[in-house]
């Protein structure tokens, strides 16, 4: 590395949080079945923890996002949440109402068709809203399985317009300092019509709601073939993009982690917002979050894997030397135009990670350490002895 691209590597090292996801950290399957693991966390003080003790090895993972539903009990003071977050050493980022698992949400939530089931699920979004006051949050990040599985089953447009009434009603109760992100997806669990199934139903919601509504991108929520960097491009010069959700994924909403699949895709996406901060002389405000569950992974170590990577990748994007690329573009040079991108994805930064890590009294090796610290192995015997005084399944082979 030269001493400008190191000096611009740990420069975007400073500038760069990523939010690790509180049900990352826990017990998590897939529609066919659960696999327990011994470490995983079982309450929100445990998920704290852990994204605590990533965050004390890593250095780039300061908030927690938390699912309402999952790591609010009933009545539970969420200032206490708040004093237990910093307790650990984080801080709660997102909060994200669940309007997927109760039964009144059979036939949808903002698009159901019972007025009532409405009201009950903005309700909801109104106390989690609520919550994100309570506990200093920016974000109310909204996702929504609503959707038809068969043609004629509902009326789209319909649909449509109870959404944008529900939305706007949304925004108007957010505090001064929050920002609604609209999530969007094209199929699952509904697999007709997804009533937010991409950028531009999310782009529209997002507009009619109101000035502090935008988009939140996941990358898992693609077909598997659309150039999710030119979306962002669009977002981005829109002045819509809200966040990400990053995870990976080889089919649809895979959830693999980070940059296990496709690398170079991730690196894409932060080179168009390294190249949109460079040329408006602004960085955007972003909410960089991760959205993954690690079947297989150890929690930890999965997401000490995903903050990493995604450091390393916004780090390598921050290279793209931006003058040659218009130079090249200017002139259709198409290899040369490339060749800039591939060669800043290609760089090994990992002298400036090294360097930064060192400049912020943190481990050389995130992974390795956490692996020495005997944190997973403490964390397995409490959380085993905990689950069997609660009757909760553990992990291992014939559990
Ligand atoms: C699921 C949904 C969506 C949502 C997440 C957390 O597909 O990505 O953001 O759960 O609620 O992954
Ligand atoms: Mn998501
Ligand atoms: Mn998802």
């Amino acid at each position: 590395m030269t001493s400008k691209q190191l000096r611009r590597a740990r420069e975007a090292l400073d500038s760069f949080a990523i939010e690790t996801p509180s049900w990352g950290f826990a017990d998590t399957g897939t529609r066919f079945g659960k696999f327990f693991q011994d470490a995983a966390a079982i309450d929100l003080n445990d998920k704290l923890a852990d994204a605590g003790h990533v965050n004390a090895l890593t250095g780039c993972c300061p908030t927690v996002a938390v699912h309402v539903l999952w790591d609010f009990k009933p009545g539970q003071d969420p200032k206490a949440v708040a004093r237990l977050a910093r307790k650990h050493g984080v801080k709660i980022g997102a909060i994200n109402p669940n309007l997927f698992q109760d039964q009144c949400y059979k036939w949808g939530s903002f698009s159901h068709n019972d007025p009532a089931v409405r009201q009950h699920a903005l309700q909801h979004c109104f106390d989690s809203i609520a919550i994100g006051k309570a506990v200093g949050s920016e974000y109310v990040s909204m996702w929504f399985a609503d959707g038809t599985n068969y043609p004629g089953q509902g009326d789209l447009r319909a649909r449509k317009h109870w959404f944008e009434e529900c939305l706007k009603a949304l925004h108007q109760k957010l505090g001064p300092k929050q920002t609604l992100l609209i999530e969007y997806k094209p199929f699952e669990p509904a697999f007709y019509a997804t009533d937010i199934a991409d950028w531009g139903m999310a782009y529209l919601h997002a507009k009619k709601a109101g000035k502090r509504a935008k988009v939140l991108v996941d990358t898992g929520h693609h077909y598997v073939a659309q150039n999710i960097e030119q979306i962002v491009a669009f977002l981005l010069d829109e002045d819509m993009l809200g966040g990400f959700h990053f995870n990976d994924r080889r089919y649809a909403d895979d959830d693999l982690t980070l940059g296990s699949i496709d690398p170079y895709q991730i690196f894409r996406i932060f080179h168009e917002i390294h190249a949109f901060s460079a040329e408006r002389r602004r960085a955007p405000k972003i909410a960089y979050m991760i959205d993954q569950c690690h079947n297989e992974k150890p929690k930890i170590e999965a997401t000490i894997q995903t903050v990493v990577m995604a450091q390393e990748l916004y780090a390598k994007a921050a290279l793209v030397d931006l003058d040659a690329l218009r130079r090249a573009q200017a002139k259709n040079n198409v290899v040369d135009a490339e060749l800039t991108l591939k060669k800043a994805f290609f760089t090994d930064i990992s002298p400036a990670l090294l360097a930064w890590r060192k400049a912020n009294k943190l481990p050389a090796d995130p992974l390795a350490a956490h692996r020495d610290s005997g944190y997973e192995r403490a964390a397995a015997s409490d959380r085993r002895r905990r689950r069997k005084a609660l009757g909760i399944k553990s992990g291992g082979s014939f559990a």
